[in-house]
Protein backbone atom coordinates (compact mmCIF):
# COMPACT_ATOMS: atom_id res chain seq x y z
CA UNK A 1 0.00 0.00 0.00
CA UNK A 2 1.58 2.91 -1.08
CA UNK A 3 -0.76 5.81 0.58
CA UNK A 4 -0.22 4.57 4.71
CA UNK A 5 2.26 6.30 6.43
CA UNK A 6 5.10 3.90 8.27
CA UNK A 7 5.68 4.90 11.70
CA UNK A 8 7.54 3.24 14.44
CA UNK A 9 7.19 6.24 16.82
CA UNK A 10 4.58 8.86 17.32
CA UNK A 11 5.35 12.72 17.84
CA UNK A 12 5.71 12.20 21.41
CA UNK A 13 8.38 9.07 21.42
CA UNK A 14 5.65 5.91 21.97
CA UNK A 15 5.85 3.53 20.19
CA UNK A 16 3.24 2.50 17.77
CA UNK A 17 5.36 -0.06 15.88
CA UNK A 18 7.62 -2.34 15.79
CA UNK A 19 11.41 -1.05 16.56
CA UNK A 20 14.24 -2.28 13.90
CA UNK A 21 16.74 -4.17 15.94
CA UNK A 22 19.47 -2.06 16.41
CA UNK A 23 22.21 -2.08 18.45
CA UNK A 24 22.70 0.42 21.15
CA UNK A 25 26.08 1.63 19.85
CA UNK A 26 24.27 2.23 16.16
CA UNK A 27 21.05 4.06 18.02
CA UNK A 28 23.44 6.41 19.67
CA UNK A 29 25.37 7.08 16.79
CA UNK A 30 22.21 8.17 14.65
CA UNK A 31 21.07 10.02 17.72
CA UNK A 32 24.86 11.89 17.85
CA UNK A 33 24.87 12.39 13.74
CA UNK A 34 21.08 14.18 14.12
CA UNK A 35 22.98 16.43 16.78
CA UNK A 36 25.65 16.54 15.07
CA UNK A 37 23.82 18.17 12.10
CA UNK A 38 21.58 20.43 14.15
CA UNK A 39 24.94 22.22 15.42
CA UNK A 40 26.57 21.96 11.86
CA UNK A 41 23.53 24.23 10.85
CA UNK A 42 24.03 26.56 13.12
CA UNK A 43 27.57 27.31 12.99
CA UNK A 44 27.24 27.63 9.59
CA UNK A 45 24.10 29.96 9.54
CA UNK A 46 26.74 32.11 12.03
CA UNK A 47 29.34 31.46 9.61
CA UNK A 48 27.46 32.63 6.83
CA UNK A 49 25.72 35.96 8.84
CA UNK A 50 29.35 36.95 9.92
CA UNK A 51 30.53 37.23 6.28
CA UNK A 52 32.88 33.83 6.30
CA UNK A 53 31.69 31.55 4.06
CA UNK A 54 28.98 32.58 1.18
CA UNK A 55 26.40 30.13 1.32
CA UNK A 56 24.62 27.41 3.16
CA UNK A 57 21.50 24.88 3.23
CA UNK A 58 19.63 24.25 6.72
CA UNK A 59 19.22 20.99 7.05
CA UNK A 60 16.26 21.52 10.49
CA UNK A 61 13.35 19.35 10.09
CA UNK A 62 14.45 16.67 7.98
CA UNK A 63 17.40 15.06 9.91
CA UNK A 64 15.77 11.56 10.24
CA UNK A 65 15.02 11.18 6.88
CA UNK A 66 19.20 11.41 6.06
CA UNK A 67 20.24 9.81 9.09
CA UNK A 68 17.48 6.70 9.24
CA UNK A 69 18.69 5.84 5.02
CA UNK A 70 22.46 6.37 5.65
CA UNK A 71 22.25 3.69 8.82
CA UNK A 72 20.95 1.14 6.09
CA UNK A 73 23.61 1.42 3.74
CA UNK A 74 27.11 -0.72 3.79
CA UNK A 75 29.82 2.10 3.57
CA UNK A 76 32.25 -0.77 2.86
CA UNK A 77 30.14 -1.13 -0.50
CA UNK A 78 27.12 1.17 -1.45
CA UNK A 79 27.03 4.27 -2.77
CA UNK A 80 25.15 7.63 -2.15
CA UNK A 81 23.71 10.23 -4.22
CA UNK A 82 22.57 12.79 -1.61
CA UNK A 83 20.55 15.85 -2.22
CA UNK A 84 22.29 19.32 -0.89
CA UNK A 85 20.27 18.51 1.96
CA UNK A 86 21.53 15.55 3.56
CA UNK A 87 24.52 16.29 6.11
CA UNK A 88 23.61 13.40 8.42
CA UNK A 89 24.49 11.21 5.87
CA UNK A 90 27.66 12.44 6.07
CA UNK A 91 27.86 12.58 9.87
CA UNK A 92 26.24 9.01 10.14
CA UNK A 93 29.19 7.56 8.30
CA UNK A 94 31.95 9.43 10.09
CA UNK A 95 32.83 11.74 7.58
CA UNK A 96 34.62 14.61 9.74
CA UNK A 97 33.04 18.28 10.49
CA UNK A 98 36.27 19.63 10.07
CA UNK A 99 36.62 18.14 6.51
CA UNK A 100 33.03 19.92 5.55
CA UNK A 101 33.99 22.91 6.89
CA UNK A 102 36.65 22.67 4.52
CA UNK A 103 34.46 22.55 1.75
CA UNK A 104 31.99 25.05 3.17
CA UNK A 105 35.25 27.78 3.39
CA UNK A 106 36.68 25.77 -0.18
CA UNK A 107 40.02 25.83 1.66
CA UNK A 108 43.22 23.88 0.44
CA UNK A 109 42.07 20.88 2.43
CA UNK A 110 38.85 20.96 0.48
CA UNK A 111 38.85 17.73 -1.70
CA UNK A 112 37.33 19.70 -4.61
CA UNK A 113 40.06 22.50 -3.65
CA UNK A 114 37.15 25.44 -4.13
CA UNK A 115 35.93 24.29 -7.17
CA UNK A 116 32.53 23.52 -6.11
CA UNK A 117 30.05 25.77 -3.80
CA UNK A 118 29.83 25.11 -0.28
CA UNK A 119 27.80 22.50 0.72
CA UNK A 120 28.88 20.14 -2.34
CA UNK A 121 30.44 17.82 -0.78
CA UNK A 122 31.68 14.62 -2.36
CA UNK A 123 33.88 11.57 -0.64
CA UNK A 124 35.62 8.34 -1.19
CA UNK A 125 35.80 7.56 2.07
CA UNK A 126 34.44 6.64 4.59
CA UNK A 127 31.87 6.10 2.51
CA UNK A 128 31.05 6.51 -1.42
CA UNK A 129 29.18 9.48 -2.23
CA UNK A 130 28.56 11.47 -5.65
CA UNK A 131 29.44 14.88 -5.73
CA UNK A 132 26.57 17.13 -4.69
CA UNK A 133 24.55 18.53 -7.71
CA UNK A 134 23.26 21.82 -7.58
CA UNK A 135 20.83 21.05 -10.81
CA UNK A 136 17.90 19.61 -9.50
CA UNK A 137 17.37 15.96 -10.69
CA UNK A 138 20.33 15.21 -12.54
CA UNK A 139 22.05 12.61 -10.09
CA UNK A 140 19.30 10.24 -10.52
CA UNK A 141 20.14 8.90 -13.72
CA UNK A 142 24.12 8.92 -12.40
CA UNK A 143 22.97 6.39 -9.19
CA UNK A 144 21.11 4.32 -11.63
CA UNK A 145 24.02 4.27 -13.53
CA UNK A 146 26.19 3.72 -11.04
CA UNK A 147 23.85 0.82 -9.00
CA UNK A 148 23.84 -1.07 -12.99
CA UNK A 149 27.53 -0.92 -13.24
CA UNK A 150 28.49 -2.42 -9.85
CA UNK A 151 25.75 -5.11 -10.80
CA UNK A 152 27.41 -5.73 -13.89
CA UNK A 153 30.45 -6.58 -12.24
CA UNK A 154 28.80 -8.94 -9.60
CA UNK A 155 28.76 -6.86 -7.14
CA UNK A 156 25.67 -6.73 -4.35
CA UNK A 157 26.42 -2.90 -3.74
CA UNK A 158 23.44 -0.70 -4.24
CA UNK A 159 22.98 3.19 -4.83
CA UNK A 160 20.97 5.23 -2.75
CA UNK A 161 19.83 8.23 -4.38
CA UNK A 162 17.70 11.27 -2.10
CA UNK A 163 16.45 14.62 -3.81
CA UNK A 164 13.32 16.67 -2.76
CA UNK A 165 9.73 16.74 -3.64
CA UNK A 166 10.59 19.76 -6.12
CA UNK A 167 12.94 17.18 -7.52
CA UNK A 168 10.21 14.94 -8.72
CA UNK A 169 8.89 17.39 -11.48
CA UNK A 170 12.93 17.01 -12.91
CA UNK A 171 13.26 15.46 -16.09
CA UNK A 172 16.22 13.67 -13.81
CA UNK A 173 13.51 11.86 -11.65
CA UNK A 174 11.44 10.64 -14.87
CA UNK A 175 14.66 9.21 -16.77
CA UNK A 176 16.34 7.63 -13.56
CA UNK A 177 13.04 6.25 -12.30
CA UNK A 178 11.92 4.84 -15.92
CA UNK A 179 16.01 3.47 -16.34
CA UNK A 180 15.77 1.78 -13.04
CA UNK A 181 12.22 0.31 -14.17
CA UNK A 182 12.87 -1.38 -16.85
CA UNK A 183 16.25 -2.54 -16.04
CA UNK A 184 15.99 -3.29 -12.65
CA UNK A 185 18.39 -1.27 -11.28
CA UNK A 186 19.56 -1.63 -7.61
CA UNK A 187 18.80 1.70 -6.72
CA UNK A 188 16.37 3.14 -3.71
CA UNK A 189 14.64 6.62 -4.57
CA UNK A 190 14.72 8.44 -1.45
CA UNK A 191 12.22 11.48 -1.62
CA UNK A 192 11.97 14.14 0.92
CA UNK A 193 9.06 15.45 0.68
CA UNK A 194 9.60 18.35 2.97
CA UNK A 195 6.37 20.41 1.66
CA UNK A 196 8.59 22.96 -0.17
CA UNK A 197 10.36 23.20 -3.39
CA UNK A 198 11.80 27.16 -2.41
CA UNK A 199 8.84 28.82 -2.54
CA UNK A 200 6.70 26.68 -4.18
CA UNK A 201 4.13 24.32 -1.92
CA UNK A 202 3.66 20.43 -2.58
CA UNK A 203 0.15 21.41 -3.88
CA UNK A 204 1.58 23.43 -6.73
CA UNK A 205 4.50 21.24 -7.84
CA UNK A 206 2.22 18.41 -8.42
CA UNK A 207 -0.86 16.71 -9.11
CA UNK A 208 -0.41 13.43 -7.43
CA UNK A 209 -1.67 12.77 -4.15
CA UNK A 210 1.65 11.06 -2.81
CA UNK A 211 4.54 11.22 -4.50
CA UNK A 212 4.78 7.19 -3.90
CA UNK A 213 1.88 7.20 -6.38
CA UNK A 214 4.49 8.03 -8.73
CA UNK A 215 6.10 4.84 -8.46
CA UNK A 216 3.02 2.45 -9.84
CA UNK A 217 3.72 4.33 -13.74
CA UNK A 218 7.48 2.91 -13.90
CA UNK A 219 6.59 -0.12 -12.10
CA UNK A 220 8.79 0.43 -9.07
CA UNK A 221 7.07 -0.35 -5.90
CA UNK A 222 6.86 2.50 -3.22
CA UNK A 223 6.28 3.19 0.51
CA UNK A 224 5.45 6.30 2.31
CA UNK A 225 6.73 6.61 5.21
CA UNK A 226 6.98 9.48 8.60
CA UNK A 227 10.16 11.46 7.61
CA UNK A 228 10.83 12.15 11.29
CA UNK A 229 10.76 8.90 12.43
CA UNK A 230 14.27 8.21 12.24
CA UNK A 231 13.33 4.15 13.12
CA UNK A 232 10.59 3.98 10.35
CA UNK A 233 12.99 5.75 8.13
CA UNK A 234 15.87 3.42 8.84
CA UNK A 235 13.28 -0.03 8.31
CA UNK A 236 11.80 1.20 5.33
CA UNK A 237 15.18 1.88 3.80
CA UNK A 238 16.68 -1.28 4.87
CA UNK A 239 13.97 -3.02 3.04
CA UNK A 240 14.66 -1.46 -0.03
CA UNK A 241 18.35 -1.82 0.23
CA UNK A 242 17.55 -6.03 1.12
CA UNK A 243 15.35 -6.10 -2.05
CA UNK A 244 17.86 -4.35 -4.06
CA UNK A 245 20.86 -6.66 -2.98
CA UNK A 246 18.40 -9.76 -3.59
CA UNK A 247 18.07 -8.96 -7.16
CA UNK A 248 14.65 -7.66 -6.76
CA UNK A 249 15.14 -4.30 -8.33
CA UNK A 250 14.50 -0.41 -7.27
CA UNK A 251 11.79 0.95 -4.77
CA UNK A 252 10.43 4.66 -4.42
CA UNK A 253 10.22 5.73 -0.81
CA UNK A 254 8.60 8.80 -0.14
CA UNK A 255 9.56 10.73 3.16
CA UNK A 256 7.13 12.70 4.65
CA UNK A 257 8.67 15.53 6.81
CA UNK A 258 8.79 19.04 6.47
CA UNK A 259 11.74 22.19 5.92
CA UNK A 260 11.80 23.92 9.25
CA UNK A 261 14.49 26.12 8.20
CA UNK A 262 14.81 28.53 4.91
CA UNK A 263 16.22 27.14 1.72
CA UNK A 264 19.16 28.53 2.15
CA UNK A 265 20.79 31.16 3.71
CA UNK A 266 19.51 33.75 1.18
CA UNK A 267 16.09 32.49 1.63
CA UNK A 268 13.29 34.11 4.34
CA UNK A 269 10.59 31.71 4.59
CA UNK A 270 8.98 33.69 6.95
CA UNK A 271 7.64 35.28 3.56
CA UNK A 272 5.78 32.39 2.60
CA UNK A 273 5.22 29.43 5.38
CA UNK A 274 2.20 29.67 6.70
CA UNK A 275 2.65 30.44 10.53
CA UNK A 276 0.45 27.72 11.66
CA UNK A 277 2.16 25.12 9.40
CA UNK A 278 5.73 25.88 11.11
CA UNK A 279 4.14 25.41 14.75
CA UNK A 280 2.01 22.33 13.78
CA UNK A 281 5.52 20.66 12.81
CA UNK A 282 7.33 22.03 15.69
CA UNK A 283 5.50 19.10 17.49
CA UNK A 284 6.73 16.36 15.43
CA UNK A 285 10.14 17.43 15.69
CA UNK A 286 12.26 14.72 14.75
CA UNK A 287 15.52 14.94 17.48
CA UNK A 288 12.83 15.52 20.88
CA UNK A 289 10.86 12.44 19.63
CA UNK A 290 14.13 9.66 19.15
CA UNK A 291 15.43 11.27 22.01
CA UNK A 292 12.32 10.68 24.72
CA UNK A 293 12.25 6.85 23.13
CA UNK A 294 15.95 6.28 23.49
CA UNK A 295 15.69 7.59 27.26
CA UNK A 296 12.30 5.13 27.64
CA UNK A 297 14.18 2.30 26.80
CA UNK A 298 17.13 2.81 28.99
CA UNK A 299 19.48 3.64 25.69
CA UNK A 300 20.81 6.75 27.37
CA UNK A 301 19.88 9.26 30.13
CA UNK A 302 18.66 13.06 30.11
CA UNK A 303 22.17 13.98 31.48
CA UNK A 304 24.16 11.85 28.41
CA UNK A 305 22.12 13.55 25.59
CA UNK A 306 22.72 17.19 27.15
CA UNK A 307 26.34 15.88 27.21
CA UNK A 308 26.43 14.88 23.31
CA UNK A 309 24.66 18.12 22.85
CA UNK A 310 27.35 20.00 24.22
CA UNK A 311 30.51 17.93 22.59
CA UNK A 312 28.60 18.49 19.00
CA UNK A 313 28.00 22.07 19.63
CA UNK A 314 32.22 22.08 20.72
CA UNK A 315 32.64 19.93 17.59
CA UNK A 316 31.46 22.37 15.05
CA UNK A 317 32.95 25.21 16.80
CA UNK A 318 36.31 24.12 16.65
CA UNK A 319 35.82 22.38 13.20
CA UNK A 320 35.19 26.01 11.77
CA UNK A 321 37.83 27.64 13.59
CA UNK A 322 40.31 25.17 12.13
CA UNK A 323 38.78 25.16 8.65
CA UNK A 324 38.89 29.43 8.24
CA UNK A 325 42.40 29.26 9.47
CA UNK A 326 43.54 27.29 6.61
CA UNK A 327 44.46 28.83 3.52
CA UNK A 328 42.60 28.99 0.27
CA UNK A 329 43.94 26.21 -2.28
CA UNK A 330 47.21 27.61 -4.45
CA UNK A 331 46.51 28.93 -7.71
CA UNK A 332 48.09 26.13 -9.87
CA UNK A 333 45.61 23.97 -8.66
CA UNK A 334 43.21 25.72 -11.42
CA UNK A 335 45.22 24.25 -14.00
CA UNK A 336 45.69 20.25 -12.15
CA UNK A 337 43.57 17.26 -12.22
CA UNK A 338 42.11 17.30 -15.80
CA UNK A 339 45.73 16.06 -17.28
CA UNK A 340 48.03 13.01 -16.08
CA UNK A 341 50.89 15.07 -17.88
CA UNK A 342 49.70 18.78 -18.40
CA UNK A 343 50.12 19.26 -22.33
CA UNK A 344 52.68 22.42 -22.48
CA UNK A 345 50.23 25.46 -24.09
CA UNK A 346 48.48 24.49 -20.05
CA UNK A 347 51.65 24.81 -18.35
CA UNK A 348 52.48 27.84 -20.62
CA UNK A 349 48.74 29.61 -19.36
CA UNK A 350 48.98 28.14 -15.83
CA UNK A 351 53.20 29.92 -15.29
CA UNK A 352 51.26 33.05 -17.00
CA UNK A 353 48.78 33.32 -14.80
CA UNK A 354 50.62 32.70 -11.84
CA UNK A 355 53.27 34.90 -12.86
CA UNK A 356 50.81 37.81 -14.09
CA UNK A 357 49.16 37.52 -10.53
CA UNK A 358 52.47 37.55 -8.60
CA UNK A 359 53.86 40.76 -10.36
CA UNK A 360 50.64 42.22 -9.83
CA UNK A 361 50.82 41.45 -6.11
CA UNK A 362 46.70 41.21 -6.33
CA UNK A 363 45.38 38.26 -3.98
CA UNK A 364 48.63 36.06 -4.57
CA UNK A 365 50.73 35.44 -0.96
CA UNK A 366 53.82 33.49 -0.55
CA UNK A 367 51.60 30.52 -0.63
CA UNK A 368 50.15 31.36 -4.23
CA UNK A 369 46.73 31.67 -3.02
CA UNK A 370 43.73 32.00 -5.55
CA UNK A 371 42.99 35.56 -5.69
CA UNK A 372 39.06 36.06 -4.53
C1 LIG B 1 17.17 22.18 -12.90
C2 LIG B 1 17.05 23.20 -11.81
N1 LIG B 1 16.00 24.03 -11.77
C3 LIG B 1 15.90 24.95 -10.78
C4 LIG B 1 16.87 25.03 -9.82
C5 LIG B 1 16.74 26.07 -8.69
N2 LIG B 1 16.45 25.36 -7.45
C6 LIG B 1 17.39 25.09 -6.54
S1 LIG B 1 16.80 24.26 -5.24
C7 LIG B 1 15.23 24.27 -5.86
C8 LIG B 1 14.11 23.65 -5.10
C9 LIG B 1 14.18 22.18 -5.00
O1 LIG B 1 13.20 21.73 -4.13
P1 LIG B 1 13.14 20.26 -3.64
O2 LIG B 1 13.54 19.34 -4.74
O3 LIG B 1 11.85 20.03 -3.00
O4 LIG B 1 14.33 20.17 -2.56
P2 LIG B 1 14.45 20.95 -1.17
O5 LIG B 1 15.26 22.19 -1.47
O6 LIG B 1 13.10 21.24 -0.66
O7 LIG B 1 15.22 20.05 -0.28
C10 LIG B 1 15.19 24.93 -7.07
C11 LIG B 1 13.97 25.14 -7.87
C12 LIG B 1 17.97 24.16 -9.92
N3 LIG B 1 18.95 24.16 -9.02
N4 LIG B 1 18.05 23.23 -10.90
MG1 LIG C 1 11.34 20.17 -0.98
Amino acid sequence: MTDTLQQILDPTGNKVGKPPRLSKEVLLRMHRAIVQTRHFDDRCMKLQRTGKIGFSIPNLGIEAVSVGAAAALDASKDWIAPSYRDFGMLFFHGVTAESMMDTQFGNVDDNSVGRQMPVHFSYREPIRVLSISSPIGTHLPQAVGISLAAKKRGEDAVSLVSFGDGGTSSLGFHSGMNFAGVLGAPTVFLCQNNQWAISCPYDKQTGSETIAAKGEAYGIPAVRVDGNDVLAVYKVVLNAVKRARAGEGPTLIEAVTMRMGGHSTSDDPSRYVPKEMTEEWKTKDPRKRFEAWLISEGHATSEELEIVDADCAEEMASAAKAAFAKSRPPLDTIFSDVYAEIPKHVADQRDWCIGHYSSRGEGVDEKGEFPL
